[in-house]
């Protein structure tokens, strides 16, 4: 799904802004036709477009059953002939939407783009977009809540009663774009690269509606190629002749315009910055452009008080001058996929990215399993089908800390990593565990990617030991599987401005130590080709014992972007080691 441009063959317009909003806790709404419009409801109310309804109000922060928006539009002039999609960037959890009292969809899962053909539904006067949204912690989700079963579940009981580590924000949390695209259009582009010698080597693969009369033409800069057209698909390769190749110390784009004709007059065009680059594992390493490649970042979260997981530009900014101050190069989506914008802004910057799924605290029990892998081959497609363009992506992640302990998901993740390779064979495929030599599945991903917390939830306030702990579990997972290991998260919580010495639990010196020792540890180990911090920021959880003020305080910043003691001593090390 290409993402929404404005040029003199397509439009889009975005619908943010307030909205009106009524939650619906009896679920009664679409029995009583609410659809058809909210704003005659006198418990309905103002809510901001994007952004979580959970921190928006006083009453609601607990809330994510039903919740019902609205917004009205008139359609753009000189759209009339053109075929309308509404877009949306992310609903979490599952997405209802009708348009003039009709339904245009459902869509299951947060964090992904998807869209609806509004066409035959659309009047030229006030148009009426309904949504409903439900964001309840269940069973049968992915990610799943009220797991009560403490084999399938880290986090029981919580409020709201998660299974993983963050707080489960709902609402419309992206941009809602009116989209117009010409009658017959691009549908999809696929951008792959090589690199032969100085060459760059560029195929670029286009879907459309299309037939015998209409030609596709490619150009990269001032390279031109008429693509070949089979069916549906349209495929053209051009050679970049001494090409600059796209890395994080140097994310050079070139320009692709895609030209779609009809007897020699342009019916459609769609332009998309590309980098050229390869990466692959070889052995014990990883290789951008050939050369070996370390990572050095963080896991993140999209969250920021107020807002909560919805988009909020000058965030993502400030969070780019963060990571370029720190001197990281790197990061993981973790625990979803991010939003596009700032996956367009990791490309043009150089960042280098492990995109990953939804699929946080995934459990095997058999009741259910088969929901569950239908939606994670969803996701999986999603997530691929939507950043496979991103020269900052490198790798996908399929999962994040599963309850591998029942056998039955090495059969799963076997079928999920074969999807991956079929839609993306250029990209390395992972999960992320904390089980170590006991996550069978890492037989078959190409990288090891490992969350350690020795010196933390275990060792607790012995440092050296938890080192040394941490230090015998990388030989031991490198022993067994033979692939370049990337720690994925290793970190402390440390309460903002809470001081020791010497230092001890949740203070600023225990966390800058426990990195600091951390990366002391990876350092003597060449397997490892990346360390992510966690995590850049602090962050809301649930409620529960473990998490003072809702906070998880592993952050690096805090949850409005001051550095802790750690940022400093990140910055020192990792300045020292890059030489910037
Ligand atoms: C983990 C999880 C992450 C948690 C973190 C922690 O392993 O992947 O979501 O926030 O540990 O701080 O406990």
């Amino acid at each position: 799904m290409l993402y929404p441009q404005t040029n003199p063959f397509r439009q889009f317009v975005d619908l943010s802004g307030y909205w009106d909003f009524c939650i619906d806790p009896e679920e009664v709404g679409e029995q009583e036709g609410w659809f058809e419009g909210i704003g005659r409801l006198a418990a309905n109310r103002p809510i901001a477009v994007p952004a979580s309804w959970n921190d928006q109000f006083v009453e609601w922060r607990d809330y994510l059953g039903d919740a019902w928006y609205q917004t009205r539009f008139h359609l753009p002039w000189g759209w009339e002939d053109k075929r309308v999609i509404i877009r949306f960037g992310s609903v979490n959890y599952l997405a209802d939407v009708w348009l003039n009292g009709t339904k245009l969809g459902s869509h299951e899962g947060g964090h992904m783009a998807f869209a609806f053909e509004a066409t035959p539904l659309l009047k030229n006067e006030a148009n009426l977009l309904v949504v409903r949204v439900n964001g309840a912690m269940a069973l049968d989700r992915v990610p799943p809540g009220t797991v009560q079963d403490p084999l399938d579940s880290h986090q029981i009981g919580l409020l709201p009663d998660t299974t993983f580590d963050f707080f489960p924000f709902a609402g419309i949390h992206r941009p809602v774009l009116l989209c117009a695209v010409p009658q017959m259009h691009i549908e999809d582009i696929t951008v792959t690269t090589e690199i032969e010698g100085e060459n760059g080597r560029v195929q670029i693969t286009c879907f459309g509606n299309w037939n015998s009369r209409n030609s596709v033409r490619v150009q990269v800069n001032e390279h031109k190629a008429n693509a070949e057209l089979t069916g549906e698909t349209a495929v053209a390769n051009l050679t970049i002749p001494n090409a600059k190749f796209w890395s994080p110390k140097s994310p050079h784009l070139y320009d692709l315009a895609v030209e779609l004709l009809e007897d020699g007059q342009i019916l459609d065009r769609y332009t998309l910055p590309i980098g050229i680059r390869t990466i692959e594992v070889d052995g014990d390493k990883l290789l951008l452009n050939g050369e070996p490649v370390f990572l050095r970042g963080f896991g993140r979260h999209e969250d920021f008080p107020i807002v909560g997981r919805g988009t909020l530009p000058a965030v993502t900014v400030k969070d780019y001058a963060l990571l370029d101050w720190i001197g990281a190069n790197s990061f993981r989506t973790s625990h979803y996929p991010y939003d596009e914008e700032a996956l367009q802004l990791a490309d043009r910057l150089g960042y280098l990215v492990i995109s990953e799924t939804a699929a946080v605290g995934l459990f095997f029990h058999e009741e259910g399993l088969a929901r569950r892998l239908k939606l994670c081959r969803q996701y999986t497609r999603e997530l691929i089908d939507r950043d496979k363009n991103h020269p900052s992506v490198i790798a996908w992640s399929l999962a994040n800390e599963a309850r591998s302990v029942r056998g039955n998901e090495v059969p799963f993740f076997r079928e999920l990593y074969d999807l991956a390779k079929e839609l993306d064979p250029t990209r390395p495929v992972t999960i992320v565990s904390d089980l170590f030599t006991a996550e069978a599945s890492f037989a078959f991903f190409d990288l090891v990617c490992l969350n350690i917390y020795r010196g933390w939830y275990q060792e607790m306030g012995r440092l050296e030991q938890g080192f040394a702990e941490f230090g015998r579990i990388l030989d031991a997972t490198h022993a067994k599987f033979g692939k370049p290991i990337i720690v994925t998260e290793f970190g402390a919580d440390a309460i903002p401005g809470h001081h020791a010495l010497p230092a001890e639990m949740f203070s600023e010196e225990y966390q800058a130590d426990f990195i600091a020792g951390y990366l002391a540890e990876m350092g003597k180990r060449p397997f490892v080709v990346g360390q992510h911090v966690w995590n850049m920021c602090d962050f809301k959880t649930a409620q529960g014992v473990k998490r003072p003020n809702a906070i998880n305080y592993k952050g690096v910043f805090t949850r409005d972007r001051r550095p802790k003691l750690a940022a400093h001593k990140l910055k020192e090390i990792w300045r020292l080691e890059t030489g910037d």
